[in-house]
């Protein structure tokens, strides 16, 4: 799962990637992408690690792409250097600039979140509808030629709907492509179809009054395209982060009245607007959390821990991670009957404790 930071000049990429991922950069990296993975700290496996007392315990990670920043004013070819570092990414962190800073400029003609959110998803509907068009013009000089397959013609028709959504400036990601739809156009690896986080950096200041220029317009824009949405105090946060006692860490953060480090709050938004779950093994002495996209049957997950697991698959042992904790042990549980066997095509839930059974 990656992660790419896209942004206009000086709104805080490299500060919330710093955040996010404990990076310690040097920003001669300005001109390349830079990618770090992020541990995901999810309680869940504190609770587990405490039952089962492992000798590793490894959390889930997400990774991110530092991107150098987006000049819409600059040279075009510069520009498609920074559509490729993040057309392979599965979602994008857009990150907006809402912090006063004397000393920061603002970029030409974007000088607040509204004006950047505006200039960035310009940017990506003109860009995916070139792909398009250009898809288009390829798809009907083959059917001049009548060399147009079933498959082509539902793809003709899928991509006139993306153009007419585009068009209206909507992003492709809230037409709601089914699974084989988005099979259709996948090798187009379309923009505004990946899913979208915006995420506004904010100053001491508006994070305390919760307010910052043209906050409602964002906010609607974000509904209005499917977003999800996040404000992050960079600078603070990073500050907060470099302290070394944990209990200063939570003192700061409470009384700034941020209830969670940033990095916990992102990662609850990407699982949920990627549609992520987690599920857990307990294998000799590791107690472990992996992350799979929603609708993934247990033959798929086996096949994510080991690939042979995949090919051999006998059945899975499942406990449930909240019945686990309420009972204590796993005999509590199949005594309750609260540990069940599944088969290959049953689908793995957020949560799940798997013991994946094979043939060797
Ligand atoms: N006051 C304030 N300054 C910030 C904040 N975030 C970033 N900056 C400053 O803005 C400048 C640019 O930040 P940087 O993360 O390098 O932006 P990038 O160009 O998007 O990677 C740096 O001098 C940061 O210290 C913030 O939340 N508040
Ligand atoms: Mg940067």
């Amino acid at each position: 799962m990656e992660i790419g930071l896209f942004g206009l000049a000086l709104s805080g990429k490299t500060t919330i990637f710093k955040l996010l991922t404990n990076a310690d950069i040097d920003e001669s990296y300005k001109r390349e992408a830079v990618k770090r993975t992020a541990q995901i700290k999810d309680k869940r496996v504190d609770e587990l690690a405490k039952i089962y007392k492992p000798k590793r315990v490894v959390y889930a990670t997400l990774d991110f792409l530092d991107i150098p920043s987006f000049d819409y004013k600059g040279d075009p070819k510069e520009k498609s250097r920074i559509f490729q570092m993040i057309q392979n990414v599965d979602a994008l962190l857009m990150v907006l600039r809402a912090f006063n800073n004397l000393s920061v400029p603002w970029p030409e003609g974007a000088d607040n979140p509204m004006k950047q959110l505006e200039i960035l998803e310009t940017e990506l509907i003109i860009r995916d509808l070139e792909i398009v068009e250009n898809r288009l013009i390829r798809l009907e000089t083959q059917k001049k030629k009548g060399k147009v397959s079933f498959l082509e013609e539902k793809e003709e028709a899928l991509l006139n709907r993306v153009k007419g959504s585009l068009e209206e400036g909507i992003f492709a990601s809230k037409i709601g492509l089914s699974e084989e739809e988005q099979k259709l156009v996948g090798s187009l690896a379309l923009f505004t179809l990946k899913p979208t986080i915006v995420c506004v950096n904010v100053d001491d200041n508006q994070l305390l009054t919760k307010k910052y220029e043209n906050k409602e317009k964002v906010l609607e824009e974000c509904e209005k395209q499917f977003f999800a949405y996040i404000e992050l105090d960079g600078k603070m946060e990073v500050e907060i982060n470099e302290l070394e006692d944990e209990k200063d860490r939570e003192l700061f953060l409470k009384e700034l009245s941020i209830e969670e480090p940033g990095i916990e709050r992102l990662a609850k938004i990407v699982y949920n607007h990627v549609g992520l779950i987690s599920f857990f093994t307990v294998i000799e002495n590791e107690v472990r959390a992996w992350t799979v996209k929603k609708g993934i049957t247990m033959k798929e997950a086996a096949g994510k821990i080991h690939t042979d697991f995949e090919k051999n698959f006998i059945r899975a042992e499942v406990m449930k991670f909240e019945d686990l904790v309420r009972y204590g042990s796993e005999d509590k549980l199949k005594e309750k009957g609260l540990w069940k066997l599944a088969g290959k095509d049953e689908i793995v839930e957020d949560g799940y404790i798997l013991t994946i059974r094979a043939n060797a």
